[in-house]
Parts: structure tokens; C-alpha cells; sequence
């Protein structure tokens, strides 16, 4: 058993019932528990126009290697009627794994941790909600640590 951390994101339809029904599907998989969960926060877009964000952040305990637990995601955010188009545009759903244990990979599909992680208040707040002392394996510094460099002002809990 490993603990994923995990981003989620929407800013077009629901959000808040899409959220929520994302965490739920995943929960409801065999091989897959959420244990806990961040409050929801009200995100001002970072990137291109667009409406504002409710992101928030997840932990689960799974048995799925990385990339097995990365086909999980993508099909879940597919279910939720998330349509790729442009890059970092609107969307109903995002679910984006953030860290695996202590692990660091490279390959084509996956970085880990996710390589823009200590750069986005949207991810760090309510990350480090759940997970303040989770260290980011690239840096050896804990979330508690980078929340306190980015700029959080754009970032509102509900
Ligand atoms: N996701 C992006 C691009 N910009 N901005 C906010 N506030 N929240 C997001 O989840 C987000 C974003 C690409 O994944
Ligand atoms: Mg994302
Ligand atoms: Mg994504």
C-alpha cells in the first residue's frame, strides 16, 4: 500500500457536485481509499482567461503503481466529461497526481513529483491542509515549507 497525493480542479459545469462525485468514484474502486480530503477553495485562473477554479487536493492509499493509478485518474476525468482541447484551458474535471510516497520518475506520461507543484498556491493550500509535512523528493522540503513562497492571495476556501 502507497499514499498518492492528488490535485483536483474544475472550472466549467458543477464543480463542487463534479468534485465530489470524483472523490466518490475513486473511493468506491477496490484497490483504491481516499483518506482525506482538503476543504474546497474558490482559485483564481492561473494561465489563459478563463473562469475562476475550485481546486482542492486528496490523499489516497492505493496498491496501483503510478502509472496504473495515472490510467484511473485520466479515465475518471474522461467520465466526468472533461474534452481536451487547449493547453491549461477550462475544464470540468482535473485530476492531477502530485506524489507517490517518496518516489521521483521521468518518463513520457508521468513526472513525479509533479514538476509544477511548488510553484502553484491552488495546489499548495489545500495540500498542505491534508499533508503540511509531506517532503517534495525533489527538494527535500516539506509542502508546509513552499506554501509559505508562492503567493496565496488568489486562493479562497469556500
Ligand atoms: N489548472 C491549470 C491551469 N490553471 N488555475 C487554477 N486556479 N486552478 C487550476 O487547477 C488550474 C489553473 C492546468 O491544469
Ligand atoms: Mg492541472
Ligand atoms: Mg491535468
Amino acid at each position: 500500500m502507497q499514499l498518492a497525493a492528488i490535485a483536483l480542479g474544475s472550472n466549467l459545469g458543477e464543480s463542487q457536485q463534479i468534485l465530489e462525485a470524483a472523490l466518490a468514484s475513486l473511493d468506491a474502486m477496490p484497490n483504491i481509499q481516499v483518506t482525506a480530503r482538503s476543504p474546497w477553495y474558490r482559485t483564481a485562473p492561473v494561465g489563459p482567461p478563463q473562469p475562476d477554479y475550485l481546486n482542492g487536493c486528496a490523499l489516497l492509499a492505493t496498491t496501483l503503481e503510478p502509472e496504473a493509478l495515472l490510467d484511473v485518474l485520466l479515465a475518471t476525468e474522461a467520465q466526468f466529461g472533461r474534452v481536451r482541447t487547449t493547453r491549461w484551458g477550462a475544464r470540468t474535471l482535473d485530476l492531477d497526481l502530485l506524489l507517490m510516497g517518496d518516489r521521483i520518475l521521468d518518463t513520457p506520461r508521468l513526472q513525479l513529483p509533479h514538476p509544477r507543484l511548488t510553484e502553484r498556491a491552488f495546489v499548495l493550500v489545500p495540500l498542505a491542509a491534508i499533508a503540511p509535512d509531506w517532503v517534495e523528493p525533489r527538494s527535500g522540503r516539506a509542502i508546509a515549507d513552499w506554501v509559505q513562497a508562492v503567493d496565496c492571495s488568489g486562493v479562497q476556501q469556500l
